[in-house]
């Protein structure tokens, strides 16, 4: 099995201390940086979020999968940055104002990050404007918004509405998702784009910035 495969392989089984070991001897061999990154951890993370989304992995192994990657990506971020490679976008990631869940945005951001997005984690109980501005100040293509009570789904409506009034509605894609939105309340918010879980999330999120930065 190549070095790649092994690094894909231990990451999804959450061998984070194997995961450093084989990221570092990559490294020590000379294998290119961004190959590590596509073929290695990313891969693996991929596997991972195809399994999740299908039930046959669950969020704890999601969890440990995502602290092998970390591991691995730490060794990477300075070699990447000093080899030019980009992020593919980026994403300002939240959950809504009043809302204090945090569980399944924390799976999006580790779903998106290991498909090579940057994203902006702005925690809980993010108001409109934190959104808003946080996106202007990055230059993010995307907004992407948790909530997980019906009391809270509401705030998405004033995201949207806070982009509109900041100029900014035709440059940000708004993307929604926790336990109780639906397909049906994006549409009647007019958020773009509803995904019932943190894969789909990452996939959808890389689907824009690729077409957004092609
Ligand atoms: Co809360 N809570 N909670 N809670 N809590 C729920 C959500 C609830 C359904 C429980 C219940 O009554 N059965 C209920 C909401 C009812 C409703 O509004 N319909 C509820 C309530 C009422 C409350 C409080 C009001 C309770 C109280 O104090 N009386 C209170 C509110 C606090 C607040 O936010 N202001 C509260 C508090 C808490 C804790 C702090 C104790 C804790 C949160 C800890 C934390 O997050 N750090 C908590 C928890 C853990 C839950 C449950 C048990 C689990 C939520 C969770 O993390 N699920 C939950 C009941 C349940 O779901 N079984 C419940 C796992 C997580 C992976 O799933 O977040 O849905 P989820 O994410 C999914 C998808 O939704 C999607 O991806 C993930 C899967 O891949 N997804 C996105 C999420 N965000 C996305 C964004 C996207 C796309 C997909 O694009 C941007």
């Amino acid at each position: 099995m190549s070095i790649l495969n092994e690094i894909s392989t231990n990451l999804q089984q959450g061998k984070a201390k194997v995961v450093k070991e084989l990221v570092q001897k990559a490294i020590d061999d000379g294998i290119d940086v961004k190959a590590i990154l596509d073929e290695g951890l990313l891969a693996g993370m991929s596997v991972i979020g195809e399994k999740f989304k299908n039930n046959e992995v669950y969020v704890p192994d999601v969890l440990i999968a995502a602290r092998a990657m970390n591991a691995g990506a730490e060794l990477l971020k300075p070699l990447l940055a000093s080899s030019g490679v980009k992020a593919i976008g980026k994403v300002v990631l939240g959950t809504v104002k009043g809302d204090l869940h945090d569980i399944g945005k924390n799976l999006v951001r580790m779903m998106m990050e290991g498909k090579g997005l940057e994203v902006i984690d702005v925690g809980i109980d993010v108001s409109s404007e934190k959104f808003i501005n946080t996106a202007k100040e990055t230059g993010a293509q995307i907004i992407a918004c948790s909530a997980l009570l019906t009391t809270t789904m509401g705030e998405i409506k004033h995201v949207v509405e806070a982009a509109k009034a900041a100029g900014i509605r035709d440059q940000v894609t708004i993307m929604i998702g926790g336990a109780p939105v639906t397909d049906s309340f994006c549409k009647q918010v007019e958020a773009d784009i509803y995904t019932p879980d943190a894969a789909s999330a990452a996939d959808e999120a890389a689907r824009v910035c690729k077409e957004k930065c092609a």
